[in-house]
């Protein structure tokens, strides 16, 4: 007989895997409370842009609803809603606890409950347990209940935009609360995963590989952006200089600078323990320091042109710039903790005029091409490596659409040419080449 998976929370991370597991063979039931997403997902439209998952709704269709109750069918349920940070960067676990409240009536012994959201170590025991225990008559495995609801935290790992690793490839760790339901939960993924499935000693064992996961890779950003400034200063370009510490083939893992850090993990993650941290009693003062570099560079970026237009002796008042790239990495739509919006707003704020113009977020564009962003620009201030970009903007073009001065944000143009054709490029720790 079937078993049935029932996804709540149709997004970048439960939208593939509940597709995934109708490849598998599994009968699959999404569940969110947005209902365009889910007339998208009952239309086989990806309401999300990837191409590859486009194509596989189409593939392995499934069943979306807004309607709680359908979890009630289901064997296996996995939650994957987000877990985003307020305003003033304090953890927002809302999400997580209105989709636990909302499927809890309809939840029954014998079910398996995994939470696949980033989560700090403690909230499956602090947040999660207490939430399904106000319903007296569910049974837990996490207090030994035999044959009650089993309930294990599987940290998702999703790289949007990635053509290498999906969800179908990546390894996973898993934390459960008996042998019992942690055979069950890597059973799942070992049926549809054709990776590794690592159980844990522990849930918080699971909820802190992704947090440790996903604040080494904000730290090890925030470092190179660190050494990029002070390079700067010697002149030094950081670009070769990480090219060449890689031919170290040990102890050295390239990370590279930018105009700052954006996403709905790495520059949100840390937030989580930080805070954790405080409750606890510990001042986790790398992770607030590595979060103030990286959260400056939009600044630095911004203060990084304007030094350029001074040297060059372009009036400010009436520069024009060319925006390229809103999202906050290349070839996604993405906008969440985007830097670009940053850079954006601190362009707006010192009155520059802007053409904006990112392919993948028409929506909040000016122009709808990338000629028309160049044309009457003076400043091009690339804040999104989108490949259409790398590719399109060459020397040549620049020269003749008029640029006067190139901002790299993400040091994805040929600095190189872009100078020689006579045009100040000014990269992120980049050395200034004679123009
Ligand atoms: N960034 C840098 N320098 C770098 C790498 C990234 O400035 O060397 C910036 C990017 O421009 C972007 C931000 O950091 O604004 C995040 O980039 P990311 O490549 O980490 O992309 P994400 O946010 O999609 O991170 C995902 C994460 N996956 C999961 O959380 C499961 C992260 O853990 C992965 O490490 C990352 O993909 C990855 O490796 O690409």
């Amino acid at each position: 007989m079937k078993e049935t998976v029932a996804v709540v929370g149709l997004g970048y991370v439960g939208l593939p895997l509940a597709v995934l597991a109708k490849e598998k063979g599994y009968e699959v039931i999404g569940l969110d409370s947005n209902a365009d997403k889910v007339a998208a997902v009952n239309n086989q439209q990806a309401p999300i842009k990837d191409d590859r998952l486009a194509a596989d709704l189409t593939t392995y269709p499934i069943k979306a609803t807004t309607d709680p109750a359908a979890v009630s069918q289901a064997d296996i349920i996995v939650i994957a809603v987000p877990t985003p940070v307020t305003k003033d960067k304090a953890p927002n676990l809302q999400p997580l606890v209105s989709a636990v409240e909302t499927i809890r009536p309809h939840l029954k012994n014998g079910q398996v409950v995994i939470v696949e959201s980033t989560i700090n170590p403690g909230v499956m025991d602090e947040v999660v347990l207490p939430l399904l225990k106000q319903r007296a008559d569910l049974t837990l495995d996490a207090d030994d209940a035999k044959n009650g609801v089993y309930v294990l935290h599987c940290p998702e790992r999703i790289n949007p935009g990635d053509p290498k690793w999906s969800v179908r490839n990546i390894p996973r760790v898993i934390g459960g609360y008996s042998q019992t339901g942690l055979e069950r939960g890597k059973a799942f993924y070992e049926r549809i995963i054709e990776a590794e499935i690592t159980p844990m000693q522990s849930v918080k064992e699971a909820e802190a590989c992704k947090i440790l996961e996903n604040t080494f890779r904000d730290i090890n950003i925030a470092f190179i952006n660190e050494m990029a400034q002070s390079f700067a200063k010697l002149n030094i370009d950081i670009m070769n200089v990480i090219k060449g510490a890689s031919t170290k083939p040990f102890a050295f893992m390239p990370h590279y600078p930018g105009n700052g850090v954006g996403g709905h993990c790495i520059s949100v993650d840390p937030y989580y323990m930080i805070e954790k941290g405080r409750q606890v009693g510990f001042n986790h003062q790398f992770l607030k320091l590595a979060r103030q570099i990286n959260d400056h560079m939009p600044e630095y970026t911004v203060e990084l042109m304007e030094e350029g237009l001074k040297a060059a002796g372009l009036a400010t008042s009436d520069a024009k710039v060319a925006l390229l790239g809103l999202a906050y990495k290349k070839d996604i739509d993405d906008l969440r903790e985007s830097p670009a919006l940053e850079v954006k707003k601190l362009l707006e704020e010192k009155g520059y005029k802007l053409n904006i113009f990112d392919p993948y977020v028409p929506a909040h564009s000016t122009v709808k091409s990338l000629d028309k962003a160049l044309a009457g620009a003076h400043i091009l201030m690339l804040a999104t490596n989108h490949t259409e970009f790398v590719k399109e903007l060459t020397a040549e073009k620049l020269k003749e659409a008029g640029i006067k001065i190139v901002v790299d944000g993400k040091n994805a143009l040929d600095g190189e040419a872009i100078s020689r054709a006579g045009i100040p490029y000014l990269g992120i720790g980049r050395k200034r080449l004679p123009v």
